[in-house]
């Protein structure tokens, strides 16, 4: 009898990356949320196959250098969780994550890329894995600025905010934070990504609602200097642009945590 030894590769202690490893129990969060989403939140989605799901994504990243991650890496994953959203209910959102939820939990009939199926899934998570073993590294994963922008969740975000972008169609609208000092962030996925791949033949105005945080209102950002680029580029894409500040229903759910400030203390 031949008696094997198997040897297992370690998993390098050494932390690889600068960033956060995989997001422990990652597998069986994706898929939790799958069946969430698919059979609870959107029950008419309750024939996506979680299992083929759950694959696709894993199979996007693992065994795979972490810092070469493509588009293409994610097109099965991408093909597997289309998904149509109304016209008119495309939210976009800038340096708003928190208040840009909240406002669609109540709002309902709106979708933020969390609100569709692959955000819903991937929100919150960070994920990567390595050339040289099946595994997923929970240790580190590399970090946007520090190690590659080609990293696996940032290209994820890349892939399906660009769909997500596409396929809007009607009026859009984007919430902005009025408090930072470039809302309009060069930088920024909404930027970089949303902006250029809203199809003019299908959306012929972009809204955008800028919210100043509550505790220091300051003058009209929609005149602000970021604001009028993306006027502008928007212009030059043929897509109207229209910009209200400190829109009122979005204001009263800053008044929910400030209901003593000034600006929410008159009487309705
Ligand atoms: N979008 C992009 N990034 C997203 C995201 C999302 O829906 N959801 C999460 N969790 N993330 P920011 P932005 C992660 O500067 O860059 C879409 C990513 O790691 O506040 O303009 C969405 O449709 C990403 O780096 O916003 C929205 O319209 C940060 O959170 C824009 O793109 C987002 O950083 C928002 O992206």
């Amino acid at each position: 009898v031949v008696v094997g030894i198997v040897m297992w590769r370690q998993p390098p202690q050494h932390r690889e990356w600068k960033g956060a490893g995989t997001t422990a129990h990652f597998y069986e969060i994706i898929l939790g949320r799958c069946y969430t989403y698919t059979q609870i939140v959107r029950p008419e989605l309750g024939h996506k196959d979680c299992q083929k799901i759950g694959k696709a994504f894993t199979n996007a990243f693992l065994s795979k250098d972490p810092c070469s991650s493509t588009e293409q890496d994610y097109q099965p994953l991408m093909e597997l969780t289309n998904q149509t959203v109304p016209c008119d209910k495309t939210l976009l959102w800038s340096k708003t994550n928190e208040l840009v939820h909240e406002y669609a939990w109540v709002q309902r009939e709106f979708f933020t890329l969390e609100n569709t199926l692959l955000g819903y899934m991937a929100d919150g998570l960070r994920w990567c894995g390595d050339p040289g073993s099946p595994e997923m590294n929970y240790q580190s994963c590399p970090d946007r600025r520090t190690d590659c922008s080609n990293n696996s969740v940032s290209v994820f975000w890349n892939t399906v905010s660009k769909r997500f972008a596409e396929d809007a169609c009607g009026v859009v609208h984007v919430l902005l934070n009025g408090s930072v000092h470039n809302s309009f962030d060069e930088r920024s996925t909404f930027a970089r990504v949303e902006v250029f791949n809203l199809h003019p033949e299908k959306v012929h105005t972009l809204q955008a609602w800028v919210m100043q945080d509550i505790r220091n209102i300051s003058s009209d950002s929609c005149s602000d200097a970021s604001i009028k680029n993306l006027k502008l580029i928007l212009s030059k894409r043929n897509i109207t642009f229209t910009c209200e500040n400190n829109y009122r229903p979005i204001r009263f759910l800053q008044c929910v945590k400030y209901p003593e400030h000034s600006s929410c203390r008159s009487k309705i």
